[in-house]
């Protein structure tokens, strides 16, 4: 080929969007990547690519992105740096690390990984090291998504929750609670919501903020941040009242007819009316008039009422729903939630006579200290509606690569330890339940993102006896840290990406467009690296290419017959496979909006709570607003906020305010504003918006530190632990459970 010719090459975009997996076609001329295009698939709707796709040559060619490792020389954070060769960076990080384990246990070292985008072998490589190193797996749902895993887990026993409450064939009603897809997912769940219009699926959004989501909506509700649980309640309270649930549903696939004790809440065992009986889950037989194993007594197990076995009070947990709902009228969640009572009314009805209706969410409206009830709420209305569909509906088939052995290859240890990122705190400051005392940060700006950033300055950061950072830029993360390690971007090293097949059904060969970029290197080869100097050799023996091949030659049906050589060809159609999705995971085998483990949490159903940091809450005397936070669709959170083209755009924070907030305050459209609680500050601009409900400030996240005229926005979040979520499955980072006052700077 000629020199000056213009080289085509396909990949596709990684992006922590999370993934929509955009095909990618660069456009390469002297070896310099000119510009970058939506790539044709087979079905024309896959073609898409976002702003932030478009412009990820400005990325690739950004004059601050780091080029080679760096050594840390002053105090931490001080910004004193001494070039070093990547023998010597990688050498002193197997040091540190082989020091840490020997010091205090292979699990005191942490790799801090974030949402990587659609299937990546970085990650993998990561949790491969981390295996073979016995260490600790720091899991990042907690830094903002982990509400829906711990629903997920304890109603059916996954941690997606998603393909069981909604994206059904010819729903009727939309619903997007507290989900602003029009920024956040446009390309899967908002062309869904457009097409379902054309189709007459009504689109209802609930959100305290008019977002563009809303705009599109036939109906928009404004609700007080962190009162959905009470309005999904009164949903049910609605459709039971008019009988509009699915009996037969509820008995079959649900635990509804189980019985609970009265005494302990527990469910009554056939061991508890029958000596030498088994665990097995009682129900009551109304046809024979006693309780009887759930396996036997079938159509005839009562959903309510109340009864006595051996002498033991008890009542069927869908019993328990009822009165846990009759508390919920639409008058009462009226109060809760701001929300009118015949709004409330109109839902529940038109839930629960559109059939069938799904809810889609997604992470935002979970950021509150007990968002995980809303989601538990959302499963048990699309099951007593008999909207989920059952065990080993094609609903849930899906695609995925077999990974087990990649992760943990031989399988004969443990392999790593997980422990969630907000656990995390507390393992540093207090040991518990054991000490992190070095951490290996990947694609992640922990420091600018997670939750209390005085906390990771002031007690975090200075306990940590090592740090290292892998990024592509001096984040405030790097900044901290003990060595850097430059990464180059997706455009420069091999990987494979896909994603659940309901949002993009193609798996795609992330192909090495440009050699890497300075002395930068891909994170799978960096670990390989680090790898070998620990002495795993011969698991880190091969090219991030060879990597990408023994994962697809790992035996997945899914990806049978498919290989490096086929990928380049094109993208590859995966074939949807009976998966695990199609079975719930729970105890009981079903739909379990009773959960026996949370009842010492009182939390046996999924009931109402006051947000932690709210209006009605003692603090707010002295903060009287909720912050929120939000994702833009100008950048991937503290991502893309350094590329010059959008910044033109969108060049600094704002924070919108009710303009009756403003006025209290004296606060014109534009002032700068400082806004403040006990734990932090930033100052900002401010823009006035009706759009948004009184009482509530909202900003959106992933600004840099530098970009705001002082503090930033997780100086003013907190780091409280939820034990319910523990219990469930890790403790979630409520940032939208933030109490402030601003003021004129
Ligand atoms: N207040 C508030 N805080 C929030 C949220 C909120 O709504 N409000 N949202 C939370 C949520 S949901 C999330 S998911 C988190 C996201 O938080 P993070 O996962 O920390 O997100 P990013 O800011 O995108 O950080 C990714 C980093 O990885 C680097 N990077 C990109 N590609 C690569 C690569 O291939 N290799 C390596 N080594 N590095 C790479 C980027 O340069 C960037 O610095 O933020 C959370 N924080
Ligand atoms: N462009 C872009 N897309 C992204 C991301 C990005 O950074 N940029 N991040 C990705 C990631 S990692 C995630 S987790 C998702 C998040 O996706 P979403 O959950 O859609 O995004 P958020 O903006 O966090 O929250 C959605 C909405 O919740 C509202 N909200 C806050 N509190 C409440 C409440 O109590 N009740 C109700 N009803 N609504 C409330 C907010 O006003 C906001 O409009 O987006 C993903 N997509
Ligand atoms: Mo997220």
């Amino acid at each position: 080929m000629n020199e000056s010719e213009e080289k085509l090459v396909r990949t596709a975009c990684p992006g922590h969007c999370p993934a929509n997996s955009c095909g990618i076609l660069a456009h390469v001329k002297q070896g310099r990547v000119t510009k970058l295009e939506p790539a044709d698939f087979p079905e024309p709707e896959f073609k898409r690519i976002c702003l932030k796709g478009l412009s990820y040559t400005e990325l690739l060619y950004h004059p601050d992105r780091l080029q080679y490792p760096l050594r840390r020389v002053g105090e931490r954070g001080e910004g004193k740096w001494e070039r070093v060769s990547w023998d010597e960076a990688l050498d002193i990080v197997a040091a540190k690390l082989k020091e840490v384990a020997d010091k205090y246990g292979s699990k005191s070292v942490g790799w801090i990984l974030g949402g990587p985008g659609g299937g990546n072998m970085k990650f993998g490589a990561y949790l491969r090291l981390a295996s073979l190193f016995q260490g600790t797996r720091v899991s990042c749902w907690g830094y903002g998504d982990a509400a829906i895993p711990c629903a997920g887990e304890v109603t059916v026993g996954h941690h997606q929750l998603y393909p069981y409450t909604g994206g059904f064939a010819n729903t009727r009603l939309n619903i997007a609670w507290g989900y602003n897809a029009a920024e956040t997912r446009p390309f899967d769940s908002m062309r869904w919501f457009i097409d379902g219009k054309d189709q007459g699926a009504r689109l209802v959004v609930i959100d305290p903020m008019f977002t563009p989501t809303a705009a599109k909506a036939d109906e928009y509700i404004s609700i007080r941040p962190g009162t959905d649980t009470a309005m999904a309640l009164a949903m049910i309270n609605v459709i039971l009242h008019q009988g509009l649930h699915d009996e037969d549903y509820i008995r079959k696939y649900t635990n509804g007819p189980f019985l609970v004790r009265d005494d302990n809440g527990l469910f009554l065992r056939e061991k508890d009316v029958l000596s030498g009986g088994s665990d097995s889950y009682m129900v009551w037989d109304a046809e024979t008039g006693q309780a009887k194993t759930a396996d036997t007594a079938g159509t005839a197990a009562s959903l309510t009422g109340n009864y006595t076995a051996n002498g033991l009070g008890c009542k069927p947990a869908f019993q328990l729903l009822t009165e846990l709902a009759d508390q919920y009228t639409p008058e009462v969640a009226s109060e809760i939630t701001e929300v009118p009572a015949e709004t409330i009314r109109g839902l529940g009805m038109a839930y629960g006579t559109c059939k069938p209706a799904s809810i889609h969410f997604n992470n935002g409206v979970g950021r509150h200290y007990h968002g995980d009830t809303l989601y538990r709420v959302i499963a048990t209305l699309a099951a007593i509606m008999g909207y989920t569909p059952p065990p080993g509906d094609p609903h849930y088939y899906d695609f995925t690569l077999n990974w087990g052995e990649f992760l943990n290859p031989g399988m004969a240890k443990p392999g790593y330890t997980r422990m969630g990122i907000l656990n995390m705190y507390n393992a540093i400051t207090e040991g518990k339940p054991y000490p992190i005392k070095a951490v290996w940060i990947a694609f992640e700006n922990f420091v600018n993102q997670c939750a209390n950033t005085n906390k990771i300055l002031g007690e975090l950061i200075p306990k940590l006896e090592f740090i290292v950072v892998a990024d592509m830029f001096m984040t405030s993360t790097a900044e901290y840290a003990d060595i850097v390690l430059p990464v180059c971007t997706f455009l420069e090293h091999w990987d494979v990406v896909n994603n659940r097949p309901a949002y993009q059904p193609y798996l795609q060969l992330q192909q090495a467009v440009v050699e890497p970029l300075y002395e930068s290197k891909s994170d799978m080869s960096i670990v390989c690296e680090v790898g070998k100097k620990l002495g795993f050799e011969k698991y880190f023996d091969k090219t991030d290419e060879e990597f990408v091949e023994l994962l697809l030659a790992s035996g997945h049906p899914s990806v049978e017959g498919i290989s490096v050589q086929s990928l380049k060809e094109g993208p590859f159609k995966v074939r949807r496979v009976k998966s695990g999705m199609g079975r719930f995971r729970t105890p009981s085998g079903r739909i379990e909006f009773y959960v026996e483990r949370l009842g010492e949490f009182g939390e046996a159903l999924p009931v109402y709570k006051e947000p932690l940091e709210s209006a009605r809450t003692p603090l707010a005397k002295k903060y009287p607003l909720v912050l929120i936070s939000y994702h833009s669709r100008f950048s991937s959170h503290s991502m893309f906020r350094n590329v010059p083209s959008i910044s033109e755009i969108k060049p600094e924070p704002l924070l919108t305010i009710n303009p009756a907030d403003a006025r209290k305050r004296n606060i014109r459209d534009g002032d700068m504003v400082v806004v403040f609680n006990d734990r932090g500050r930033m100052k900002l601009k401010v823009k006035l918006n009706d759009g948004l409900r009184a009482g509530v400030v909202r900003t959106s996240e992933g600004w840099w530190f530098r970009d705001y005229a002082e503090g930033g926005l997780n100086y003013l979040t907190h780091d409280a632990v939820n034990p319910v979520q523990n219990a469930s499955y890790e403790p979630n980072m409520a940032m939208n459970d933030v109490l402030v006052e601003v003021k004129r700077a």
